[in-house]
């Protein structure tokens, strides 16, 4: 239904004075944005003759949404951060840049400066008896060649799908690390199976995806920053096949050549020589970094996060 009572003159004439781009006070580039999306916001309102109690619901809401902390939640559940994904491949594409491991979203959950170790680490407390994982890989350049020297710094959930820090039950840390690549560019990790992530049902992102008909679940995946000094900064996330919701997302962050395959482990010879305490599931996941033009793009991306100013 469109009923569309306000000319576009009216419109455009009121938003003049709200965020005029004539005046040359002000931020020219914000004036401009946010008189986009004022615009497209009081079109919207007229195109579905929205009421003035849906209107102040939406106030309520935003405010719900600072309260509980959702706000990159939400921006991972409506595709936000997936499409900031699909813009970066097409630049890349663009500037015939092509190769490497798929970047996909860092998502809301990373803490900065988890412990550093060289090779090899546990990242897991103890306190969690899920199914010992063994995680390894190469990381190496587009042509193959490994990359001693570089930074993994990985991250993943618990058995409930939940995360150290986030998660005050679980001890400093747990289950986040960051492992430097050895001189043949091998990360290994001895941590436990990580479940999938389900939003909290009692908050505005869940909210808003119970009136989009959908669910709020995520696959089994781990997370990863990888870089290395004279390379493009990776922030990627492998999901491990077999998970009912590999391919039904709510956060779209699946993508084609970011599946592992877990392998359960039963050969003595092999836990022996990972000095396991018995069968396992092994995950194998190697990664292929661009080179970078400019330190810029050796670093991730600049934004607010946990343990970072
Ligand atoms: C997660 O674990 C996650 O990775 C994303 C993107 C959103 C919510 C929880
Ligand atoms: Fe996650």
């Amino acid at each position: 239904m469109s009923t569309t009572i306000i000319s576009k003159v009216t419109l455009e004439q009121f938003l003049a004075l709200t965020c005029d781009g004539d005046e040359p006070r002000g931020n020219p580039r914000y004036k401009a944005i946010i008189r986009k999306i004022v615009s497209d916001l009081c079109e919207t309102i007229d195109q579905f003759d929205i009421s003035d109690e849906e209107f102040w619901q939406a106030v309520n809401y935003f405010n719900f949404l600072g309260e509980r902390k959702e706000t990159a939640l939400l921006a991972a559940g409506i595709g936000l951060e997936h499409f900031l994904d699909l813009r970066a491949d097409a630049k890349e594409k663009l500037a015939g840049e092509s190769g490497g491991t798929p970047r996909t979203i860092e998502g809301p959950l990373y803490v900065a400066n988890a412990p550093l170790s060289d090779g090899f680490t546990r990242m897991d407390d103890g306190r969690d008896d899920g199914e010992t994982m063994w995680l390894h890989g190469v990381v190496r350049d587009i042509h193959g060649e490994p990359i001693p020297g570089a930074v993994v710094d990985v991250w993943h959930a618990n058995t409930l799908g939940n995360y150290s820090f986030f998660d005050k039950s679980q001890s400093d840390f747990n289950l986040r690390r960051r492992i430097v690549t050895d001189s043949e560019g091998v990360y290994r990790a001895r941590s436990i199976l990580p479940s999938g992530y389900g939003c909290p049902p009692d908050g505005p992102t869940q909210q808003l995806l119970d009136l989009l008909g959908r669910h709020g679940n995520r696959p089994a995946h781990i997370h990863f920053f990888v870089s290395a000094p004279g390379y493009k900064h990776l922030t990627t996330q492998i999901n491990l096949n077999g998970d009912k919701y590999l391919w039904d997302d709510f956060a779209f962050a699946t993508r084609d050549g970011l599946i592992a395959d877990p392998i359960k482990i039963t050969d003595d010879a092999v836990i022996l020589q990972r000095e396991l305490p018995g069968a396992h599931t092994e995950v194998n996941f190697d990664f292929s970094l661009q080179s970078a033009h400019d330190h810029e793009e050796e670093a991730r991306v600049r934004r607010l996060r946990v343990g970072e100013v």
